[in-house]
């Protein structure tokens, strides 16, 4: 492949709803999109699922431009590539940043399958032709609310429920949940919101029956985790404290959670989230598909990492309208009863509506 052009979008897009963490809220998604564009006239394309400001990670929209204009296109552009992983070692000497690294990583590699004409699933090798998936509902002042919610999302049929936690919203919410709905696959995460002083309450939530608590201490700790895991019965999940393969390795070590959530951003795109769940396979830990409020387009890579096989639990790549009014893709990822269809053509499988791209684009810088 020669990458003879690359496209930065840069994108407004409101979200049908606000979504609240522990960190805040959230209803305008600002992120990017890379176009990269080889002699053929094909388009690969990735989404840098950065937010507007640095809450969940340290990247933000505005520095993962810079990073991509100024250090990273540079190495791609009008380079000859055979294979998307010969990006680790152009990308190798800047540090992390890995919400722009991967931006063009999943672009790249969706021009990769397209070029040879098969599904990035394929690509990745991943084998499964249909996913499960859960969803992920945020912090709610009122208690009736979330219950709605739950009560919905249930009935739609997801296959499990994530409620965000926070101090003074964990216990009491969860028991009032676990009341009206005894049974259901359910599990919890903090975002950080939590410290080791906090280990009375967090033991109090093994009561409930939860599948894991993902990420309750600081992002990036994998020590006060391991000392956690020790004192709980429910299986940590991490999240913000898994960055790389090494990070991976170093937590399976230290016993600091029985679960990880692959977010393809976070680790700096595709090859590294699989080299990652090759490690996870091979020392039994199960994985999942972690979402962070994407487009169709970041979605599309999602359904297409969670086709290998030891993404064993649900992830959060729900349907596009749990999100949004209308999706950039087509056609727009659909859910049934908890379970979602791999799209089956060349690449990501769905197209970008370059219209309704437009729309939802504030700038945009061609490189060629
Ligand atoms: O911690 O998994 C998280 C959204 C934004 C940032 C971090 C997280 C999330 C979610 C929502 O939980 C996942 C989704 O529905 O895309
Ligand atoms: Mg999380």
């Amino acid at each position: 492949m020669e990458i003879t052009e690359i496209v930065v979008y840069k994108l407004n897009m409101k979200m049908k709803y606000p979504f609240t963490t522990s960190f805040g809220t959230e209803q305008d998604r600002q992120f990017l999109l890379v176009e990269v564009k080889n002699k053929e006239g094909l388009s690969g394309w990735g989404e840098c699922v950065t937010s507007e400001k640095p809450l969940y990670i340290e990247e933000f929209t505005d520095s993962s431009w810079i990073m991509l204009n100024k250090f990273l296109i540079p190495q791609v552009l009008n380079q000859h590539i055979e294979h998307p992983e010969e990006l680790q070692s152009l990308f190798s000497m800047y540090k992390r940043n890995n919400l722009a690294k991967s931006a063009i990583d999943t672009a790249v590699w969706d021009l990769y399958a397209k070029s040879k004409g098969i599904p990035l699933a394929e690509a990745l090798g991943g084998k499964k032709s249909t996913i499960e998936v859960g969803v992920s509902l945020g912090i709610e002042e009122d208690i009736q609310v979330l219950l709605q919610n739950i009560e919905d999302k249930t009935n739609e049929g997801y296959k499990r429920i994530k409620l965000k936690i926070k101090p003074e919203k964990d216990v009491a919410v969860i028991e009032k949940v676990r009341e009206k709905f005894p049974t259901i696959p359910l599990m919890v995460d903090a975002n950080s919101a939590y410290t080791l002083a906090d280990v009375n309450i967090l033991k109090e939530l093994d009561q409930f029956n939860l599948m894991m608590i993902e990420q309750p201490l600081t992002a990036g700790d994998l020590i006060d985790h391991a000392t956690l895991q020790k004192q709980l019965k429910t299986p940590i999940c991490l999240d913000e404290s898994i960055h790389s393969y090494e990070d991976a390795r170093q937590a399976i070590e230290l016993g600091s959670g029985k679960i990880i959530n692959i977010k393809i951003g976070r680790v700096g795109g595709l090859t590294q989230a699989k080299k990652i769940h090759d490690l996870c396979q091979k020392e039994s830990i199960p994985l999942w598909c972690g979402g962070m409020l994407e487009s169709g387009v970041g979605r599309a890579h999602n359904i297409a990492i969670t086709t290998l096989k030891n993404f064993t639990l649900p992830g959060d790549t729900a349907a596009s309208s749990r999100y949004w009014e209308k999706d950039i893709i087509e056609p727009e990822v659909t859910v049934d009863n908890g379970i979602l269809t791999v799209p089956t053509d060349p690449g990501i499988g769905y197209e970008v509506n370059y219209d309704d791209l437009m729309k939802h684009t504030i700038e945009h810088k061609t490189f060629n």
